[in-house]
């Protein structure tokens, strides 16, 4: 079987193929917009989005070739190296995420992998963290055998680790590492009885099938993410993909309402990219499924949207954060 087929479809739900998630795209607007509402409003309380706060604990210089990533040390991006940071440094950040109110503190590491050493410390922070009363993410690149259980045992709660594109897309972003090293740390999270968090970056000058095909991966796992980030790239200078093409709203939009329809139990973030978003953009987005969102005024590397606009925007549209 192709890497890009599904290893492990569900055995309680047919296997969706990209032509079915095709028709879904290709829907008149309202008639896609309405059917996903429907399905989010079967699963989730509709009003409501959670909030996680994302913390960069180790940034830059990273071995991977990922031509969207300004971390990479092979793109001259103005990103400037950092080594880990101090546990107090993460703790402050994370109590200050908490005092503004996110539920969720996400940490991320510029590796392809951590080494033993390293994830010793990260299991350090990821205990004081959650001690805070917050859940925990960690996004740490590939993990080795043995690593997931490790996290699971100091207590974390989700790993985030994006497939990002389609299998046939992904070895035009990135040459090294491949789609089934992705795959394999998904399973390994998942054995370990870690939550998952998995998406994908559109704007990297992809086809609407290589966004259903990414999609469809999702909705063909055994158990799919409990999350799922839906990012918009960022176009920091100096990546390779500094260029590409603005992918039209109404398509980020419906990319939303498939993920919403495909993987109806899922949160999906309305991740990078929301800072250049209008709030009636974000609003569709909201509609289209979405329940989630990076919170706080910074990215990793890029800004994000500012959390007094955040809160503004969820009292004009009467959302509660979970
Ligand atoms: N090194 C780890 C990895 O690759 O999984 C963790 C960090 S990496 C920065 C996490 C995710 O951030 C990527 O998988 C990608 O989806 C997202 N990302 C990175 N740069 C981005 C950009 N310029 N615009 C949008 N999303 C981006
Ligand atoms: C995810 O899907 N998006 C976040 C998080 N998981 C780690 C990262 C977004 C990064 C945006 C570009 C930057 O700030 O470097
Ligand atoms: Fe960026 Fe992660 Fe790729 Fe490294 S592995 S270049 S941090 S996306």
């Amino acid at each position: 079987m192709p890497e890009h087929q599904f290893a492990c479809p569900s055995p309680s739900a047919p296997a969706r193929t990209a032509e079915q998630a095709l028709a879904l795209f290709e829907q008149p607007f309202m008639d896609l917009l309405w059917q996903a509402q429907a399905v989010h409003r079967l699963q989730f309380e509709p009003n409501q989005i959670q909030r996680s706060a994302l913390f960069s604990i180790k940034t830059g210089g990273c071995s991977e070739d990922c031509k969207y990533c300004s971390q990479s040390a092979r793109h001259d991006t103005p990103v400037e190296r950092e080594p880990l940071k101090p546990l107090a440094e993460v703790l402050a950040a994370a109590q200050d995420a908490k005092a503004k109110g996110a539920s969720r503190f996400c940490m991320g590491a510029a590796w392809r992998h951590p080494k033993d050493k390293d994830l010793e410390q990260v299991i350090e922070m990821v205990r004081a963290v959650k001690a805070l009363g917050l859940e925990t993410c960690l996004t740490l690149g590939m993990l080795q055998p043995g690593q997931a259980e490790r996290l699971k045992l100091a207590g974390l709660d989700f790993y985030n680790h994006n497939l990002d594109t389609a299998a046939d897309y992904y070895p035009q972003i990135v040459s090294t590492h491949a789609y089934g090293d992705r795959l394999q740390t998904i399973d390994q999270v998942r054995h370990a009885g870690i939550k998952i968090c998995s998406g994908g970056i559109v704007g990297m000058g992809e086809t609407r099938r290589h966004r259903a095909g990414l999609l469809v991966q999702f909705a063909n796992m055994a158990r799919p993410p409990e999350s799922v980030p839906i990012n918009h790239l960022v176009k920091v200078p100096g990546l390779p993909l500094a260029d590409a093409e603005k992918l039209d709203s109404f398509e980020f939009v419906r990319t939303i309402a498939v993920a919403r329809i495909l993987l109806p139990k899922s949160r999906i973030r309305l991740s990078a990219g929301r800072h250049e978003m209008s709030a009636e953009l974000q609003a569709l987005c909201f509609f289209a499924g979405a329940n989630s969102i990076f919170y706080g005024s910074d990215l990793l590397t890029t800004e994000n949207a500012a959390p007094d606009l955040d809160n503004q925007l969820f009292a004009r549209l009467g959302l509660t954060p979970v």
